[in-house]
């Protein structure tokens, strides 16, 4: 049920679908089923940060090039005709920053509201990148402690949901009392970005990114490349789960932010990566395959995912009760944090069973 309507569309704007599409796997389709009010700045707000974490990403850019790019790309999306087609000829999403006048011109066409609170957040998400951009290129260790893994997380995903949630306040689509709850738009944002983190971990190996706390890992192994030596497969398991856990702690706050929305469009937008991202952490936990390749759950699963969350937050939170079970009993009691895991999927389970008590 794609709410846009082609006929009023410009040539620009048709553009920015096309981009759209080709850049995301998840988003795409939820982006352009919102309501009407928010469809377009939403999903010139997905384009913009994808072109900014474009830049971020692409690692044959030289920090002395890159930092200045990442600070101040809010200031890009005021100048008409501006492209960028120094990424590797490699990176990913490249096409998105070749094209990227076409995301400028639909940007200044925007209602001032939603304009400034989409420059606000790329302001500040585009310098933590580059603060962290620095730690990278300088740091043998990568992100050292757990406070600025999740200040990394914060920058790249926080925000969004800070960002995300003015909009749809500003747009009258969500409840304005969410607004007095940093903490939830946070935690939603927490959970996608660390189970992202924890699923890509070999991947980001590979390009010469670590975003795994020293904090936790050197609990578990020396150097941060023994986690993917085979010999070392129950300690790197170890620490795996350490990680899961950190992230499964923002599963409760997660569906008492969900519980807030009440727009179908609005509510199917922000449950669905999230019955993802649990159905992802489930797949990751316990699982030796994350340290040797990139894992995804399967095409049936997330098909499955999508219709059973864009339904309301009764099918949700079914969904994550179904995954954290399975958590729970997979937890391997010779693991260090089995105890910890056992009572974070407890905490979930009966904040479920307060809800929506199971007789
Ligand atoms: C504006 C819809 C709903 C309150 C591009 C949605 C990369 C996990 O690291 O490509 O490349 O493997 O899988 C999305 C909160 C952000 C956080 C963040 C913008 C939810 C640039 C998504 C998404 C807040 C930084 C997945 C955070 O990308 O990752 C819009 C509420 C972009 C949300 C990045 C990651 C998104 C992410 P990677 P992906
Ligand atoms: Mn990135
Ligand atoms: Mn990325
Ligand atoms: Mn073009
Ligand atoms: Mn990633
Ligand atoms: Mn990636």
């Amino acid at each position: 049920v794609h709410q846009r309507n082609p006929a009023k569309e410009s040539a620009t704007l048709k553009e920015c679908f096309h981009y759209l599409n080709l850049t995301s796997r998840s988003f795409s389709s939820v982006i352009q089923e919102l309501n009407p009010e928010l469809l377009v700045p939403v999903a010139l707000f997905y384009l913009i940060l994808r072109g900014l974490d474009t830049i971020e990403d692409d690692m044959t850019i030289s920090l002395k090039k890159k930092e200045p790019l990442l600070r101040n790309f809010q200031h890009i999306l005021e100048q008409p005709g501006w492209t960028f087609t120094e990424n590797g000829p490699n990176e990913k999403d490249r096409d998105l920053l070749v094209h990227f006048d076409c995301v400028i011109t639909e940007f200044m066409l925007l209602k001032k509201e939603y304009r400034v609170i989409i420059a606000d957040i790329t302001e500040k998400m585009g310098n933590g990148m580059a603060d962290y951009a620095n730690n990278a290129e300088f740091n043998e260790v990568g992100v050292d402690t757990i406070k600025d893994y999740e200040l990394y997380c914060h920058y790249v995903a926080g925000l969004v949901g800070e960002g995300l949630t003015k909009l749809f306040v500003e747009g009258q689509l969500a409840n304005p009392a969410l607004m007095k709850r940093p903490e939830l738009y946070e935690a939603m944002g927490q959970f996608l970005q660390k189970t992202n983190i924890i699923r890509d971990i070999k991947e980001d190996l590979d390009d010469g990114r670590r975003f795994w706390p020293k904090e936790i890992w050197s609990k578990h192994v020396d150097k941060f490349e023994d986690l993917f030596v085979p010999q070392n497969l129950e300690k790197a398991l170890n620490c795996s789960s350490e990680m899961v856990l950190n992230s499964l702690r923002h599963g409760e706050e997660c569906l008492f932010y969900m519980a807030g929305i009440k727009d179908q469009s609005v509510f199917n937008f922000v449950a669905i990566p999230q019955s993802m991202a649990i159905a992802t952490l489930e797949l990751v936990f316990q699982n030796p395959a994350v340290f040797k390749r990139n894992i995804k759950i399967t095409k049936g699963d997330a098909c499955q995912l999508m219709m059973e969350s864009s339904q309301n937050l009764r099918t949700v939170c079914e969904i994550f009760k179904r995954y954290t079970r399975r958590i729970h009993a997979k937890n391997n009691p010779k693991d260090p944090n089995f105890l910890q895991i056992s009572i974070a999927c407890g905490k979930i389970e009966q904040f479920i069973e307060s809800i929506y008590p199971s007789q």
